[in-house]
């Protein structure tokens, strides 16, 4: 059995940068660079097998000349002639990683196509194309073992617990239903980074001559911010890995000096972190480490930030959101405005850089504006993001705004443009989120 795992390009929509003024413009996040830590999980599950994981991010940072996604495809096809192609799918990559199905059912109508990810997860109902034959919902690795198995020994797909199987446009689940999966823990599989070595020297961040890789330490995600996919794709519940299953993975990242948590928020269960922290330190893993942390963990667990810091902590992630506590309140932030300027503070002191990322609503006026740069301008954060709010489908936001969407054009759906009615003319509202990026002080650190 012959098996392709694909990661698809990235969606290349992006208003903010198409109307920011130019010196902003190197400020904006054009790509964001990482491992498809999905695909290589999924990798692992079927290690037995002949499986190959093409990561197209990855292809097209080292040769942005590469030729177009079907020819791409077409010629990976005829070197690996797979009996199998799986996709890893988020909202914006959802046209791709069809157009990617396409192609392979038309080189060979045989091929098996399946489709896995957050977005089959939240969105199933996406993937009635022709050419989806089955979908592998949930952290679905070993779903997909048992879907090579099933192909190998002539089985239906039927037989496969927890499969949706695309048939005529319509989607059929399993009778069989799919088994309890815990992902972060005894169903833990170390993410196989060795499929990654043609584009290992892509993953840089930074001004860091090294490599990055992300790892998770948890799954899902135990607060409710109606923007966010990722406690919709864990339904609410929040799962820890074990500390030594933490520390086992880092002692394998030899190649990678930089390491991003990939978590929701990577400090939740607070002795968690610190037995971790305290591990790291007893094992002398020297990296630097990048994760999210909400602003008020921060002002909550100050003594943990310096710890981290001092055990290499070099930048953090943290989502702002909005300077105003009743927007912080329509997003179900849980944390008040106030907790920001106190974040940056504790995160400064030890010498932590930031991302501190705001959300600017469509309804922003040009005041709103103006008080957003105010704010903003008053920080010393070396880089503030200003993404746009965008009501991912399978969100409850997407539920609450539904018939403010104005454009349901997915691969728009990545931060970076605007699919809600706007109260500013839209040309004006993007170049008033581009102005904002010009908004950096203070200095990089990786
Ligand atoms: C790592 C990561 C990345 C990496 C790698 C992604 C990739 N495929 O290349 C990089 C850095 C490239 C990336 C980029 C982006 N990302 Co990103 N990313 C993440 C992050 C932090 C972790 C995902 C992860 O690794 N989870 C752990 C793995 C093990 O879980 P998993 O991926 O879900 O995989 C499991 C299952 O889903 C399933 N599975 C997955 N794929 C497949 C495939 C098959 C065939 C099968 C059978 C099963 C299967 O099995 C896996 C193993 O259990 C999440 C946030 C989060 N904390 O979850 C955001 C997240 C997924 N990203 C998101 C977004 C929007 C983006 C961007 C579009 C923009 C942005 N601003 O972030 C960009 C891409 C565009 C650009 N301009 O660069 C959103 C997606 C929202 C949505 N509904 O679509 C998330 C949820 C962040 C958020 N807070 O909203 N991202």
């Amino acid at each position: 059995m012959k098996l392709l795992l694909i990661n698809p390009p990235r969606s290349p929509e992006n208003k903010i940068l198409d109307y920011a003024p130019e010196d902003a413009k190197p400020f904006i996040h054009r790509k964001l660079i990482g491992p498809p830590l999905g695909l290589l999980t999924v990798a692992v599950a079927v290690k037995d097998f002949d499986v190959t994981v093409i990561d197209l991010k990855g292809e097209y940072d080292l040769d942005p000349g590469a030729p177009p996604l079907k020819d791409l495809i077409l010629s990976y096809l005829q070197e690996h002639n797979p009996n199998i192609v799986g996709v890893t799918f988020i909202a914006s990559e959802l046209y791709y990683g069809l157009d990617i199905f396409r192609v392979a059912k038309q080189f060979n109508p045989d091929i098996v196509t399946v489709a896995g990810g957050l977005h089959v997860t939240i969105c199933p109902e996406d993937f009635t194309d022709d050419s989806v034959d089955v979908l592998c919902p949930g952290h679905s690795a070993m779903m997909f073992r048992q879907v090579v198995v099933a192909k190998e020994k002539g089985l239906p797909l039927e037989s496969v617990p927890g499969v949706i199987i695309n048939k005529n446009n319509t989607l059929r689940r399993s009778s069989i239903p799919a088994p309890s999966v815990d992902a972060a823990g005894k169903d833990f599989l170390i993410p196989d980074r060795s499929h990654l070595k043609k584009w290992i020297s892509t993953y840089r961040v930074g001004n860091d001559p090294t490599p990055v890789t992300y790892l998770f330490t948890s799954l899902g995600c135990p607060f409710e911010c109606s923007f966010c996919s990722i406690w919709p794709q864990h339904d609410r519940q929040y799962y820890q890995r074990d500390v030594e299953s933490v520390v086992e993975e880092l002692k394998t990242l030899d190649e990678y000096q930089v390491v991003r948590f990939a978590d929701a928020n990577t400090v939740v269960d607070v002795r968690f972190i610190n037995r971790l922290f305290d591990r790291i330190a007893e094992e002398g893993i020297r990296k630097k480490y990048v994760m999210d942390i909400r602003p008020d963990t921060a002002v909550k667990y100050p003594s943990l930030i310096e710890k981290m810091a001092e055990a290499g902590l070099k930048v953090v992630i943290c989502g702002f959101e909005s300077f105003r506590d009743a927007e912080l309140e329509s997003y179900n932030k849980k944390s008040a405005a106030a907790n920001i300027k106190k974040s940056i503070e504790i995160f400064h002191r030890h010498d932590i850089m930031i991302r501190g990322n705001y959300i600017v609503a469509s309804d922003y006026t040009e005041e709103d504006f103006d008080a957003l740069a105010a704010y903003a301008g008053s920080h010393k954060v070396v880089y503030a993001g200003y993404t746009i709010l965008t009501p991912m489908p399978g969100t409850l936001l997407y539920r609450e705004m539904k018939d403010q969407i104005i454009d349901f054009d997915l691969s728009k759906y990545n931060f970076f443009n605007c699919v809600l009615k706007t109260k500013l003319p839209l040309e004006k509202f993007y170049e008033s989120v581009g102005s904002l990026w010009k908004i950096k002080l203070g200095k990089d650190v990786i």
